[in-house]
């Protein structure tokens, strides 16, 4: 019999206890998930029934009714979009809408949809347990009968399990205690009182202000300063609104392949582009607006991704806390110096900076004087003992899992309990399910953008993946959807790889577990961009249901395992922009289109960052003059020379064509990089780079000094044909008495001609560098009968007694297996090498700078070995983005 006729039959019985409510799918939550869910699944013909806690509708709505509680994401983009009718039946009276107001609207949803006849409010799920013989979860509540449902889907929210105070004495305070996510429904008065606030998360900083109006005195206790910015609040912004009027079908759709959800553009130009001035403009806009996403993504490229290029967002918003905070000591207690802007969730604020300067304010800081106990009076610390009549507790939520495995046990498989499944923090497939726990569901889950986005555009996505899978599923027979190990495992990898991409890895808050005392540690958030995570899920389905094991009564088991995401994130991206340019095949254009197709390409790309000086010359080649280009350090000379050749085939490229990466090696290994404007074919065929590699590099040792560099051994590197004319380079060097070659970075070298390597035909097409291309440029290089001279093809070359190596590789690279092969030949042949293969990295990955971010560890390797060839300390110098995060909890109070 269908669930849904089970369910029919069995929505006779009264949900008194000792029956069991049958459904299709039980939904925890009627919040703005839950809400949804319910609506969707009803119209796909599901019967369900829906468990709240709360006395009404609303989820973190209802709960946090503080003084001041609002949206901070403006309140045109906090709604749902599924009904163009609904979208049209209700405007929103202020750019921020405030809790009422916001609850009004769930209710106005409830209403419009009929939802309450199928939501069991004042209920609670006790336990939910995997019946493998059924193929259904059991559900106990606490609050009339059990539930049996083919579909179980938390929608208990991100923030709804408010974490407990860690405070000694609580209980011993004789005065009222209230926690701004549980606040009580007839308002709080605080004219008169003495009040203490603990916390000065977005929870605190929205209520501080108000309570600071009607208090006769109000302490502050803040650990942390948090980042907080003017919601300079009112009516819809005109730009915003006329934008979203023009054509709102158009503007949600932007919002939905965006990375934060909210419809702004990819923001180019990077930090070191723009002058003082034009940061500070930028600033000050994004100041004005009053916007956090435009503040998180609109100032410069490298603001989420760059720790220096983060640091000057941090600098201005000093500034601007000094400026309205009149005691300095108290505006540098409330500045933030230990984590970047947006690793730890920045706060809109109304008067909050301003709060400071009353006369009734006092802070606190808990990082000089730790709270030691609550008492029956007030508030002690290390140095002061504060007396109050009332203590809110803004002290946050166990974000992300709290609500999901405090809240009731859930038992899988095999009696699997999902507590001890994520005692080392969240593991989830896509952050929707979990191994282990089929037809289980999660609404932006642990391992989902969730709480990095606008949560409307993000709950949407989740709920209408889920009910378009389960729709599916019925249609096609199955009644079970379970992820696989493998698929989950790979999840967790692309997490991984994601969380090197942005900052957030680098503070201690809730998006990591550390705000919670023995937690596991990990961000928890996909930090890869809701457009991004969309196209995962979608590819997912385009794949077969890839990494889902589908089962049923009456069809064969389907099982099409493997993971989702492989590449880099941000590869994935940039394939996925070129995939969408359409380019044309380079082996098509001739030489001087691929050329001149090159040259228009790389004007697209962000400028290197700036070096001490740079200068261009010409050296002496194997015949004739050629072009050079020199990068030096800004630190005092004389420096090491690292002689560098571009890639480009031997066919393309110039001494400028790797500028970013020239930069880069430069800033990075406090050397001098020469990049050689060799000759190219087909004009110049083989041996003509080969033979200019050599000669480019010993006029530079010959003229070391002459160029400011320190006179002794060179260095050579290079990437692609680049890195085949560095290593040849060596064999020459050392086959012709010098000149002296101190260390060789060869990056995703070409060291041979054979072409039936596996990671020819792995790598073949679909990763930048192909197949085809390939032969073009060794078809247009070397004739035939020439490419097995160890000039054209170094691996059949003699490789004993050559310069150390460092050689990388990358995983997605038709020339993968050439380098590792020369990499290990040189090993054999008694030549220090460190190898580096580059999981998830496609060929032109490494010399991406300030595009593909997850190439940074790469690229500080690369640095640390050309030191050390030069014999210098491998480390230059310690980085923002190679710190660790900081100490957790540390003086917790
Ligand atoms: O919680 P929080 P929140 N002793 O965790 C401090 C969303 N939200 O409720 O940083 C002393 O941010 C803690 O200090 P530290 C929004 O996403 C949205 O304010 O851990 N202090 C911190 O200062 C937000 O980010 C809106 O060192 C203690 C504060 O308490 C998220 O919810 C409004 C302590 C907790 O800040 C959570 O915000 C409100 C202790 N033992 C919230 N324990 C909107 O506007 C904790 N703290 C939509």
């Amino acid at each position: 019999m269908p669930d849904a006729a089970v369910a029919a039959r069995s929505s006779e019985k009264t949900n008194s206890a000792g029956t069991t409510q049958q459904a299709d799918v039980a939904v925890v939550g009627a919040g703005f998930a839950g809400l949804y869910l319910l609506h969707k699944l009803r119209k796909a013909g599901f019967s369900v029934v829906v468990i709240e806690e709360a006395g009404d509708v609303g989820g973190t709505w209802y709960w946090n009714r503080y003084p001041g509680a609002r949206c901070d994401i403006q309140t045109i983009d906090y709604s749902y979009t599924f009904d163009p009718e609904l979208d049209r039946a209700w405007t929103w009276s202020e750019k921020y809408a405030t809790q009422p107001e916001i609850l009004r609207y769930f209710n106005f949803v409830a209403d419009r949809y009929d939802l309450r006849r199928d939501i069991r409010f004042g209920t609670k799920v006790k336990a939910a347990n995997w019946d493998d013989t059924s193929g259904r979860w059991q559900l106990l509540t606490d609050n009339g009968a059990s539930i049996s449902c083919r579909y179980y889907i938390m929608a208990t929210g991100c923030l709804s399990a408010p974490k407990p105070p860690e405070i000694e004495g609580v209980k011993d305070f004789k005065g009222a205690v209230y926690f701004t996510g549980r606040w009580p429904h007839h308002g709080v008065d605080f004219t008169g009182k003495r009040v203490a606030v603990i916390g000065t998360g977005s929870s605190g900083i929205q209520s501080i202000p108000l309570i600071a109006e009607q208090a006769a005195h109000l302490a502050v206790f803040q650990r942390t300063p948090n980042f907080a910015l003017p919601a300079h609040n009112g009516p819809t912004p005109d730009d915003r609104k006329t934008y979203f009027e023009a054509d709102r079908a158009a503007y949600r759709e932007q919002a939905r392949w965006s990375l934060a959800g909210v419809p702004y553009p990819q923001e180019m130009a990077v930090s070191w582009q723009l002058s003082d001035a034009e940061r500070r403009e930028r600033f000050e806009k994004a100041w004005a607006a009053g916007d956090l996403v435009h503040i998180l993504t609109q100032l410069w490229a490298d603001q989420a991704v760059d720790f220096d290029g983060n640091a000057l967002i941090g600098k201005l918003i000093h500034e601007k806390i000094s400026a309205v905070v009149k005691d300095p000591e108290t505006a540098a207690i409330l500045s933030p110096h230990d984590h970047p802007f947006g690793a730890k969730r920045p706060c809109l604020d109304t008067n909050y900076y301003k709060t400071y300067n009353r006369p009734n304010v006092t802070l606190v800081n808990l990082r000089q004087e730790p709270i030691k106990a609550i008492t029956a009076s007030g508030i002690v610390t290390d140095k002061r003992s504060v007396d109050v009549d009332v203590i809110v507790f803004a002290t946050g939520f166990d974000a992300m899992t709290g609500a999901i495995m405090a809240v009731h046990p859930i038992t899988g498989r095999a009696g699997k309990s999902l507590s001890n499944v994520w005692a080392n923090g969240p593991q989830t497939y896509l952050g929707l399910t979990v191994a282990g726990f089929p037809n289980l569901f999660m609404i932006t889950g642990p391992g989902s953008p969730s709480v990095l986005s606008n949560m409307a555009v993000s709950i949407e996505q989740h709920v209408d993946w889920v009910v378009d899978r389960l729709a599916a599923l019925r249609e096609a027979g199955f009644t079970t959807m379970e992820a696989t190990e493998a698929a989950q495992a790979g999840w967790s990898q692309h997490m991984a790889d994601c969380s090197t991409l942005t900052l957030h890895r680098l503070a201690n808050t809730w998006y990591t577990g550390a705000n919670v005392p023995g937690k596991a540690q990990g961000v928890m958030p996909y930090t890869g961009g809701v457009g991004p995570y969309r196209s995962i899920c979608n590819e997912v389905v385009g794949r077969g249901m890839l990494g889902f094991r589908l089962s049923g009564p009456n069809v064969a088991e389907q099982c099409n395992d493997g993971e989702v995401v492989r590449l880099q994130p941000d590869v994935r991206l940039v394939l996925g922009m070129l995939a969408e340019m359409n380019l044309p095949q380079i082996e098509s254009l001739g030489a001087q289109g691929a050329r001149d197709f090159i040259t228009e390409f790389n004007k697209g790309r962000p400028a290197g960052r700036p070096v001490g000086e740079v200068g261009s010359g010409a050296l002496q080649g194997a015949d004739g003059p050629l072009p050079y280009r020199l990068y030096r350090p800004a630190t005092p000379g004389p420096h090491p020379i690292v002689v560098y050749f571009h890639g480009g085939g031997w066919v393309f490229g110039d001494e400028l064509s790797d500028d970013p990466f020239c930069r880069d090696l430069c800033r990075r290994s406090g050397m001098i990089v020469v990049s050689v404007g060799y000759r190219h074919a087909p004009e110049h065929r083989f041996p003509a780079a080969a033979e200019d590699g050599y000669a480019a590099t010993r006029w530079i040792a010959e003229h070391a000094a002459e160029l400011g560099g320190r006179p002794g051994p060179v260095l050579v590197a290079g990437w692609s044909a680049g890195a085949n004319i560095a290593t040849v380079t060596c064999q020459l060097a050392r086959d012709r008495g010098g000149p002296q070659i101190a260390g060789q970075l060869l990056v995703c070298p070409v060291t041979d001609c054979r072409f039936d390597r596996q990671s020819y035909a792995d790598n073949a097409v679909g990763y930048f560098l192909t197949r085809a291309l390939m032969f073009w440029f060794w078809d247009i290089y070397c004739s035939p009968a020439d490419r097995t001279d160890p000039r054209a093809s170094p691996l059949r070359g003699n490789l004993a007694n050559l310069p150390p190596a460092f050689v990388a590789t990358c995983e997605f690279d038709p020339l993968r297996d050439e380098g590792i092969e020369y990499a290990e030949g040189l090993a054999t042949a008694g030549v220090p090498v460190e190898q580096l293969q580059a999981r998830g990295h496609i060929h032109s990955s490494l010399v991406m700078v300030d595009v593909v971010i997850t190439g940074v560890s790469a690229r500080v390797k690369m640095a640390e070995a050309l030191r050390g060839f030069a014999g210098l300390p491998r480390k230059l110098e310690a980085s923002g983005e190679d710190a660790t995060p900081i100490a957790v909890n540390a003086a917790a109070g």
